[in-house]
């Protein structure tokens, strides 16, 4: 009845885990398992699961994960005992271990399950596309980009991403990583800094005092030795506050599309952070549903697998309308659904405003000021540009 369908002459996948969204990094930590939920029930309410397959994802394996991680951080993961007493914001223990247990990588019940299980979830994505059984894969538990090789940063553990990515690799000659999450995506980044089979374009809130976490400048483009096929391939989009969709359409669609025509990637990783909303609890930008979505539109546009990721995002009830519409856009079916939310849904309270498309001012009430002047953007285009030379 709500006249979805499934797309026409392509898979969609969908993966999930309730385990995973059960777990909770303490009271006042803005890192909400259970904006997972949220989102899930708008998906389902209006009736998207119909056009899509549907996996439980299961928890990835020590083998897995050890993929990249170093198994001394592994181990330590895995015996860690939660806190007896929650840190205060900003209190920092001077003998943390792999920088676990302070205020933003806080030691929780069931921790080393929670990691295993959004990896799991990526992990299950990766391997779908890999097999020619899914065209889009979506894991919106997924997308925990801040993590390194032995160490927890930014509400990160484990990065599912690069463990998929390494999936990918065994299948597919070149794969684009893009990161529309406010913050800048320096794990992944990193892993791939030395290897020219991944080009990472990062879209990001950038001010190195200011904003965690400080990272991804304009010119930090991969270590530019002459002996590392890597360099260059590290494209990043330094943004400031209260950009608008307007302009990240078009530098979205600007880089992205040059970054395709040049590295030829044969699969596409997206990570959907929903931090760049506005109105996000962290996040600085002016970004409505409607533009953070063109991103995923334009992505899907280019018909190469493609895996779409959650990441950030802190506002739960506009986290669930984002990874609405862009389950909806993935499925094509963004022009039937209706924009007013479904009065069945579960959570209906959490909603202040009936649509799934609310405007500036019922998110702001006064918008945020817009400090990126179209001369700046014109001189990032510029530089990608410049950069993209050197790419193959
Ligand atoms: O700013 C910092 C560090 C902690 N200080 C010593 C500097 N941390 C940030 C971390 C943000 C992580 C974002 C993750 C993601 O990219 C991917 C999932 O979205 C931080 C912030 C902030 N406003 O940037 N931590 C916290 N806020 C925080 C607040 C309350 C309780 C715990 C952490
Ligand atoms: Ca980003
Ligand atoms: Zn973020």
């Amino acid at each position: 009845e709500s006249g979805i369908t499934r797309p026409k002459g392509y898979n969609v996948s969908f993966h999930c885990n309730p385990d995973i969204e059960k777990h909770h990094f303490g009271m006042t930590h803005p890192m909400k398992p259970w904006r997972l939920t949220l989102s899930k029930s708008l998906i389902y309410s209006y009736g998207m699961s119909f056009a899509m397959d549907n996996y439980i994802s299961r928890a990835a394996t020590y083998d897995e994960l050890a993929d990249f991680h170093s198994t001394d951080y592994l181990d330590f993961l895995g015996t860690v005992l939660p806190e007896p007493v929650p840190r205060d914001v900003e209190s920092q223990n001077p003998d943390l271990k792999f920088n676990l247990g302070g205020s933003d990588c806080p030691l929780f019940e069931g921790l080393y399950d929670y990691c295993s299980m959004s990896a799991g979830g990526a992990l299950d994505a990766a391997r779908k596309l890999c097999s020619n059984q899914s065209d889009i894969a979506i894991a919106w538990g997924g997308g925990l980009h801040h993590a390194k090789k032995a160490e927890a940063s930014g509400f990160c553990y484990i990065n599912d991403i690069v463990i998929a990515i390494l999936q990918l690799l065994r299948y597919h000659p070149r794969v684009l990583y893009i990161d529309i999450d406010v913050h800048h995506g320096d794990g992944v980044e990193e892993a791939f800094f030395s290897t020219d089979r991944v080009m990472t374009v990062s879209f990001h809130k950038y001010d190195p005092n200011n904003f965690f976490p400080g990272t991804g400048a304009l010119d930090d483009n991969g270590p530019k030795n002459e002996h590392n096929p890597g360099a260059h391939h590290a494209i990043n989009v330094p943004l400031n506050d209260g950009i608008t969709d307007e302009q990240y359409d078009m530098l979205f669609n600007t880089i992205v599309g040059r970054t395709v025509e040049k590295f030829r990637p044969s699969a596409v990783v997206l990570q959907c952070g929903a931090d760049s909303l506005a109105g996000d609890r962290l996040g600085r930008f002016n970004l409505q549903v409607q533009g953070h979505g063109a991103c995923v539109d334009f992505c899907k546009k280019m018909k190469l697998p493609l895996i779409l990721f959650g990441g950030g995002g802190y506002t739960p009830r506009n986290v669930a309308r984002a990874w609405t519409y862009e389950t909806s856009i993935a499925i094509d079916c963004q022009d039937k659904i209706d924009p007013i939310l479904p009065h069945h849904t579960p959570w209906r309270e959490q909603f202040r405003h009936e649509t799934l498309f609310p405007t500036l001012e019922q998110i702001l009430g006064e918008p945020r000021q817009n400090k990126n002047p179209q001369k700046r953007l014109q001189d990032i285009v510029h530089h990608v540009t410049e950069q993209l030379r050197f790419v193959q």
